[in-house]
C-alpha cells in the first residue's frame, strides 16, 4: 500500500565512485529488464526522465584517500538537483545507478526536502557493506564505500555540504540491513557513531520478519521513508551482476519479505537502485531480480493478501 503512485525514473550512468567499471550501464539494463512496464502494471504513473549527464570516468588512482573526488562531487550535485526537483513536484524519485557514491546526492536531496516540508526521515540502507569509510579508514579510496559517513558529516567539505546542511542526516535516522562486509577501521567507526546495523548474523538468528519489524518501528504519518537498495545486498547466487559481491546475503524469499514489509508501511517516498553492473551479469539476471523485488516494494503479492 504505497501511497505515492507517481514515480520518476532518473538514470545516473556513472561508475566514478566504484573500483570496477560497468555500473555506468546499470540504468539501461534495468530499463531493458522492464522496470517501467512492471510499475505501470501495478497502477503506478511512471515518467522516465532519461539519463543525467556528468563527467566521464578518468580511471585514475586515489589521491589523498579519494578516487575521482572532483567527478564524484560533480555527479552528486547533479543527482541532488534532479532528485530534489522531483520531490518538489510531488513525485517519487527512483534513482537508477550508477555506483552507490550517488546515494549521497540522492539522500542529501531527500533530507533537504524533508527540512523544507517539516518531515522526519528514515533511511533503510540495504547493502552487503556499511559504506561508512572515511579517507583515513578506506582500504581502496573508492567513494562508493563512504556515502553514509559523508551524509553523517564525515567527509570532504565539497561532498558533505551537498544539500545545504551539514550534516545532511543523523546516523540515528539510518537502519542498515544485510551487512556482511565491513573494514576494520570502519567497524570501530560504525560503533562509535552508533549506527543501527542489522547484519547477516542478526538476520540469521532473528529472521527477516523480526529484523524488518525493528527497522520499520516508530515510523509515523509524518515520516518520509527512503530506501537505498544496493543490489549487492542480495546473495550473489541470484545477483551476480555487481562489482563487490559478498557471499551469504539474503535469499530470494527473504529479500521479497523485506520489500513486502516496506510496502506494508505505506511510507515509501523515494528509492535508489544502485551498483547494478551489467558487464558482470549473466543475461541481465540481476536486473530482472531487481525489477521483481521492486514490484514487491510496490505491492505485488500473492493471492493470499490484497
Ligand atoms: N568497504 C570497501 C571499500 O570501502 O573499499 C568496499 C565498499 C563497497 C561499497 C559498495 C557498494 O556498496
Ligand atoms: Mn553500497
Ligand atoms: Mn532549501
Ligand atoms: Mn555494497
Amino acid at each position: 500500500m504505497t501511497k505515492l503512485r507517481n514515480v520518476s525514473l532518473i538514470g545516473a550512468p556513472t561508475d566514478v565512485g566504484a573500483g570496477a567499471r560497468g555500473a555506468s550501464m546499470g540504468p539501461e539494463a534495468i530499463r531493458v529488464a522492464g522496470l517501467s512496464e512492471a510499475l505501470r502494471g501495478r497502477g503506478v504513473d511512471v515518467l522516465d526522465r532519461g539519463n543525467l549527464v556528468g563527467p566521464a570516468n578518468p580511471w585514475l588512482p586515489p589521491v589523498d584517500g579519494y578516487r575521482h573526488l572532483d567527478e564524484v562531487v560533480a555527479w552528486n550535485r547533479i543527482v541532488h538537483d534532479a532528485v530534489y526537483s522531483e520531490l518538489k513536484t510531488g513525485r517519487m524519485p527512483i534513482l537508477l545507478g550508477g555506483d552507490h557514491c550517488l546515494g549521497l546526492g540522492s539522500i542529501a536531496a531527500v533530507a533537504h526536502h524533508c527540512r523544507d516540508v517539516g518531515k522526519k526521515l528514515r533511511v533503510l540502507w540495504l547493502d552487503a557493506h556499511a559504506d561508512f569509510n572515511t579517507s583515513a579508514l578506506t582500504p581502496s579510496g573508492n567513494i562508493h564505500g563512504m556515502p553514509v559517513a559523508c551524509l553523517s558529516g564525515f567527509g570532504p567539505q565539497a561532498l558533505i555540504e551537498i544539500g545545504g546542511h551539514v550534516p545532511a542526516i543523523s546516523p540515528k535516522w539510518v537502519r542498515q540491513i544485510g551487512i556482511r562486509s565491513v573494514d576494520e577501521g570502519e567497524r570501530a567507526f560504525v560503533h562509535e557513531q552508533d549506527l543501527e546495523v542489522f547484519d547477516m548474523r542478526f538476520i540469521d538468528e532473528m529472521g527477516m520478519r523480526h529484523t524488518m519489524e525493528l527497522a520499520l518501528a516508530t515510523l509515523d504519518d509524518n515520516t518520509h521513508l527512503h530506501v537505498s537498495f544496493d543490489v549487492d545486498f542480495l546473495d550473489p547466487v541470484m545477483a551476480p551482476g555487481v562489482g563487490t559481491t559478498v557471499p551469504g546475503g539474503p535469499t530470494y524469499r527473504e529479500a521479497h519479505l523485506c520489500m513486502e514489509m516496506i510496502n506494508d508501511t505505506g511510507r515509501l517516498a523515494s528509492l535508489d537502485v544502485m551498483e547494478l553492473n551489467p558487464a558482470l551479469d549473466e543475461r541481465n539476471k540481476t536486473a530482472l531480480v531487481a525489477v521483481d523485488l521492486i514490484e514487491s516494494l510496490f505491492g505485488k503479492s500473492t493471492l493470499m493478501r490484497k
